[in-house]
């Protein structure tokens, strides 16, 4: 049993909310790691990392992309924290903040040399870039930066350009997406579960075939928790909610699957915002969930 490290990156800086950066302090204060000591692990908090707030920030207002380079900082320090985690053999978990985080960590696992895929559990498909973001927000395009789409200055955070192999890589309940960013996604190859497909042919055959597609050919898989993923019914704490999601078993389910498949390498939990939330229940939904991906179960 691998010990676990808790990273908290408290930044809002990757969208246009204030409050997201209160998401790792909502978490820890919903109980995560006594919840993940109870279940059997050694659990190591290693605090924040440092992020500047918006106000100290002079964000240069003819930037196509919203303070770049104070995320692209936050992405190099979470990327070197993240390596050095698993180099010790530990797994991270990672507390956002907004998905723009998900840029280091991801970068972070690539330069740890373990090869891994992605299943980026998300309502949106994060593969914009800088010229087809809608918002010029940075949360919008993590998963197009991890795969070597977009701004310079993001794709080459870290040793490799492309961080993880697109066939490696999928999105599960996506029900909002730009057209350019429809495009890219086929472009790119990787295979996104929307919520229609789901409805369809429910979410257990949907995350057989991802744990397929993410362990095919390498060491295991990097989880990238958006819990507005979720029905804002189940988690209505996040920036960007979008009706028709996950229910609370669909994603129980889910996590449930990724444990006995014993193949998770790292995880973000990201997008918790506790200024839209009603009495922490997003960030407790985020707890319970991890509970299960790390194996909770009833009997
Ligand atoms: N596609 C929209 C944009 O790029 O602005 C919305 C992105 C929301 C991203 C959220 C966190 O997953
Ligand atoms: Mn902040
Ligand atoms: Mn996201
Ligand atoms: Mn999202």
């Amino acid at each position: 049993m691998k010990e676990l490290r808790i990273i908290g990156v408290p930044s809002d800086l990757g969208q246009g909310r204030r409050g997201v950066d209160m998401g790792p302090s909502a978490i820890r204060y919903a109980g995560l790691s006594a919840a993940l000591e109870r279940l059997g692990y050694k659990v190591e908090d290693l605090g924040n990392i440092n992020v500047p707030t918006p106000e100290m920030k002079e964000q240069n207002q003819n930037a196509k992309l919203r303070y770049l380079h104070e995320v692209t900082e936050v992405a190099k320090n979470l990327c070197g924290m993240v390596s050095q985690v698993v180099r010790e053999g530990h797994l991270p978990i990672i507390l956002g903040g907004d998905h723009s985080i998900a840029i280091g960590s991801l970068a972070g696992m690539a330069q740890s040399s373990t090869d891994y895929g992605v299943i980026w559990f998300d309502a949106h498909g994060d593969m914009n870039t800088e010229q087809t973001t809608p918002s010029g927000n940075i949360h919008g395009m993590p998963l197009a930066v991890s795969l070597g789409y977009g701004h310079d200055q993001l794709v080459t955070i870290g040793d490799l350009k492309q961080k993880v192999k697109p066939e490696n890589v999928v999105l599960v309940g996506i029900r909002s997406i730009d057209e350019d960013e429809a495009r890219l996604i086929r472009e790119a190859g990787v295979r996104c579960y929307t919520m229609a497909e789901i409805d369809r042919r429910g979410m257990a055959q949907v995350m057989t075939e991802a744990i397929e597609i993410a362990t095919n050919g390498t060491d295991g898989i990097h989880l990238s928790l958006d819990l507005d993923s979720l029905d804002p019914m189940f988690a209505p704490g996040v920036g960007t909610p979008v009706y028709g999601g996950v229910t609370y078993r669909e994603g129980h389910l889910a996590m449930e699957m990724l444990a006995a498949s014993d193949s998770l390498v790292s995880v973000d939990v990201v997008e918790v915002n506790p200024i839209l939330d009603e009495h922490n229940r997003t960030a407790i939904m985020a707890v319970e969930l991890v509970e299960s991906l790390f194996g909770k179960t009833v009997l």
